[in-house]
């Protein structure tokens, strides 16, 4: 049957059956418009909050323009979305037997395979069943990298309301979760979108903003990235300033504090039973950082291919390692940060990071 053909509750019951069969418990429909918060994103970058992230300024026309994307990639004019959910916690597709990633010093979103590929994966799935349903309509699934406003676009599918934090939350879920979007051809008077962004729930908290060690949420939902620990450790290729190195504390990849803190995130947290705040094991967290200090580049991209972590590439996770060394004061690491003294671009830092350690004894 066509799209034309089909009554609208039985398409998007249709297309929600699909989603569900192939792992979706939560999605939602919306309709594919100027974005409500396009001016927000105008002047954080125009501050230059978007740091080194060059590709955010580039993506500008097309999350302003939505419809032209899928137009621009295959000719097809996308007019809706079927946005979807994936819980991180616990993560979808784990590592067995990967100890650095049992420390806790690993955004959670970390602790498992690259969603970028399973969720991709999972979404050409659910595109081919959706194809034979719908012969004549186009799809395309996106997730993180391309040029979309998916908090915004969860906001518009009434997945959740924007936190002060920045994320999405929602009442059932909290904000543990990856966003991934399927643009379409179909008219969206057939998937029934909502009409506006549900309501917001943070109401007088603050928490998130109180806890962010490097104080990166300047106001409620506005996130100056260059300051986020999450950018500093991953996105950033740089050496992070020196005032904000004691912040970063033990994240070694991304950080969860502004949503671990968040009362919306306490049951899923709760339920899923993680070691989010178990102690960290000192001997395990030696060695670990030890052999990221130690090992050549090719040896790192073995160890984390196929994970979020190989974004950070060697220099960026040997610069972690020399921060999270020195604030947790791992004395042992003093042979391999020595070996990196004369390093081109780690030098300094590693200069730094002995400094600190030489000048706090070791407490354990
Ligand atoms: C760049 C980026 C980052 C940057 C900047 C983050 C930021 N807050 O701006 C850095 C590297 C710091 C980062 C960190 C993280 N990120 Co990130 N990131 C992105 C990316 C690629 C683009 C986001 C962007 O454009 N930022 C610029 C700001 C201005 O836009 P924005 O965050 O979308 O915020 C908009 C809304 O908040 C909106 N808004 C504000 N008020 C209101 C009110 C209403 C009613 C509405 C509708 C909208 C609205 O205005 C903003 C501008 O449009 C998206 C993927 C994507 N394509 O969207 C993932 C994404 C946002 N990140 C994600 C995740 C998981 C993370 C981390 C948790 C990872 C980690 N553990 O380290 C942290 C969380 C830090 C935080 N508090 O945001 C998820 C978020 C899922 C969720 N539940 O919200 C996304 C969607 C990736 C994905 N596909 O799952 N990220
Ligand atoms: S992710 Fe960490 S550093 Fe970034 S805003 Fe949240 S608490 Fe602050
Ligand atoms: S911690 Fe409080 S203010 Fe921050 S996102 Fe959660 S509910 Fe909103």
């Amino acid at each position: 049957l066509s799209s034309k053909s089909k009554p609208s509750a039985d398409i998007a019951s249709s297309i929600g059956a699909i989603l569900q069969d192939e792992g979706f418990s939560e999605f939602g429909f919306a309709e594919l418009k100027q974005p409500f918060s396009i001016a927000l994103y105008e002047e954080w970058l125009e501050k230059g909050f978007h740091g080194e992230m060059d590709y955010l300024v580039r993506h500008l026309p097309l999350k302003k323009d939505p419809q032209s994307l899928l137009n621009s990639q295959n000719g097809g004019k996308a007019r809706s979305a079927i946005v979807v959910t994936k819980n991180y916690v616990p993560h979808p597709e784990p590592i067995e037997n990967w100890p650095i990633l049992e420390l806790g010093t690993i955004a959670a979103y970390a602790r498992g395979k690259d969603y970028h590929h399973f969720l991709k994966a999972s979404l050409a799935r659910v595109i081919e069943r959706l194809q034979v349903l719908l012969p004549n309509e186009v799809f395309c699934a996106y997730t993180d990298s391309a040029p979309v406003l998916e908090r915004d676009l969860a906001a518009r599918a009434g997945l959740g309301w924007i936190g002060k934090n920045t994320c999405v939350i929602s009442r059932q879920k909290g904000s543990l979760f990856f966003l991934a979007e399927i643009y379409t051809s179909l008219d969206p008077a057939l998937l029934q979108p909502p009409e506006k962004p549900g309501p917001d729930h943070c109401g007088t908290c603050t928490r998130c903003i109180d806890a962010c060690p490097t104080k990166a949420l300047v106001a409620p939902r506005v996130l100056d990235a260059r300051r986020c620990i999450s950018y500093l450790t991953i996105e950033s290729r740089e050496i992070p300033p020196e005032e904000l190195r004691e912040g970063i504390g033990s994240c070694f990849f991304g950080c969860d504090i502004c949503q671990n803190v968040c009362p919306w995130n306490k049951k899923p947290i709760a339920t899923a039973n993680t070691n989010e705040n178990s102690n960290l094991n000192r001997d395990d967290l030696v060695n670990d950082l030890q052999f990221v200090l130690r090992s050549s580049g090719r040896s790192l991209e073995k160890a984390f291919l196929g994970t979020p972590l190989s974004r950070a590439g060697s220099f960026g996770l040997k610069r972690n390692a020399l921060v999270v060394a020195a604030n947790l004061n791992l004395t042992e690491c003093l042979p391999e940060i020595d070996a990196l003294l004369d390093h081109e671009r780690l030098g300094e830092l590693a200069k730094w990071a002995k400094e600190k350690l030489l000048r706090h004894p070791k407490t354990t």
